[in-house]
């Protein structure tokens, strides 16, 4: 039995399924999970001591690198002072006027301990400032895991969510619209229908969640237009895409500007940290200036804040999402060019440091069209590649990530290795 195998074996004993995150579990690609021994720059060490070139990033935290020096002294030097007060410090106010200075939306933020604290606070905020209950998502954009994001489509266009996870009461999430991604004419028929109910809109204003997809020409202007007409507040959960999709994520792409923006993955480093904000007149309604309760014992932790503020300063240094780009664009057409010279059907995609890689025809739009990939070829490139020391998302349905720590080396490993997987592939 592998190294890996045992310490998966022996985790299966104490924790659910093995891990503290299901899809790190490796259930849609099957195999044994890597355990991650150590990390530095783009490349992280398994149990076995198998080095891999690292696509996940935690997931999209680690854009500066694993283990950069200067946000291990910094993460080092602020735990050397205390890991926790419980009473406000000077650094979080620091990174806080860095947050609404990157992005002109925020006003003023709150920051919280991880993504979904940061959209589940945003959404009872929206409701609490409007005064109404019902909230628009899309399916398959994730926004954590609270129980009234955990919903999937009815039947039809214009539905009303079902829980799709066990644990969630129906009436937790009647209140909550789900509709397909790029569904102008659906939201529309939403407001025309519910307008006057609806609290808010909370998007992806790009997914990472069904694969990297993008918003139709459109959608997002015709979000903002809705929520402007019908006195709803446009969420742009901002978790992944912030600072990754561009240096003021994907509002400062298309300048379309969220009421509010939640946040996370990124501003931590790799630290439990999350965020959301907007305009002031929104954010007083929060305690304990408003009637809308949040809070967090870690909420704005030093040690977390120390890691956040030294990965946006790295990220400011000049040509940073030059280089995030040109290594996302160097990773897909490398991969595009070798999947048609061994005859794959492979389509790609990207936005800044973030990429999508689909074994179909085309780029989905939606997540009916993401799942009209064949996933069996994607489980043989997954395992192919990591049995050559390549570690993509082990799913279908994730974006992939680089770093500031990729580069010409790592590009080149990458395409060696999957001149030789693709070749094999059937
Ligand atoms: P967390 O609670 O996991 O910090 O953030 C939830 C969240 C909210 N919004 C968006 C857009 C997100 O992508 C996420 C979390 N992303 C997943 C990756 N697909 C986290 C990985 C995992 O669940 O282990």
């Amino acid at each position: 039995m592998t190294r890996n195998a045992e310490l998966f074996e022996r985790a299966c004993k104490t924790i659910p399924g093995g891990v503290n995150s299901p899809v790190r579990a490796f259930r849609s690609v099957g195999g044994t999970p890597r355990f991650i021994e150590r990390a530095n720059g783009a490349y992280f060490w398994d149990a076995q001591d198998k080095r891999y070139v690292d696509y996940i990033g935690s997931w999209g935290p680690a854009i500066v690198g694993h283990a950069h020096p200067e946000v291990v002294a910094a993460v080092q030097a602020a735990a050397a002072h205390g890991l926790s007060f419980g009473a406000p410090t000077e650094s979080e106010i620091e990174i806080a006027e860095m947050l609404v200075q990157r992005a002109p939306s925020m006003e003023q933020v709150r920051l919280v301990s991880s993504g979904t604290e940061a959209t589940m606070s945003a959404i009872r905020l929206a409701r609490g400032a409007t005064g109404r209950n019902k909230i628009i998502k899309f399916e398959g954009c994730y926004h954590g895991h609270a129980d009234s994001l955990l919903v999937k489509a009815g039947s039809g266009l214009l539905t009303f969510g079902n829980p799709t996870s066990a644990g969630v009461p129906p009436e937790f999430v009647a209140h909550t619209i789900v509709l397909d991604y790029n569904d102008i004419e659906g939201v529309k028929a939403a407001f025309a229908t519910h307008g006057k109910e609806i609290a808010c809109i909370i998007v992806e204003p790009i997914a990472g969640n069904m694969n990297l997809i993008k918003p139709v020409p459109g959608f997002l202007e015709t979000l903002r237009e809705q929520c402007t007409a019908h006195g709803a507040l446009l969420i742009f959960d901002e978790v992944m895409t912030g600072f990754r999709a561009g240096p003021c994520g994907v509002q400062g792409l298309t300048g379309i500007e969220p009421d509010l923006t939640t946040l996370a993955k990124v501003i931590g480093g790799g630290m439990p940290i999350g965020a959301f904000g907007g305009k002031a007149e929104v954010m007083n309604h929060i305690a304990p200036l408003g009637a809308v309760y949040q809070a967090g014992t870690l909420s704005g932790n030093p040690v977390a804040v120390a890691a956040g503020i030294t990965t946006l300063r790295l990220l400011a240094a000049p040509g940073t999402y030059e280089h995030l780009e040109a290594q996302s664009s160097g990773l897909t057409e490398g991969l595009a060019t070798l999947a048609k010279k061994h005859g794959v059907t492979l389509s790609t995609d990207y936005v800044g440091g973030m990429f999508g890689l689909y074994f179909s025809e085309s780029v989905p739009t939606s997540l009916a069209q993401a799942s009209e990939g064949n996933q069996e070829q994607f489980k043989q490139f997954f395992h192919g590649m990591l049995d050559e020391g390549v570690y993509f998302a082990p799913s279908a349905f994730e974006a992939g990530f680089v770093s500031l720590a990729h580069n010409d080396e790592t590009l080149e490993q990458t395409l060696q290795a999957a001149d030789k997987v693709f070749a094999k592939l059937n």
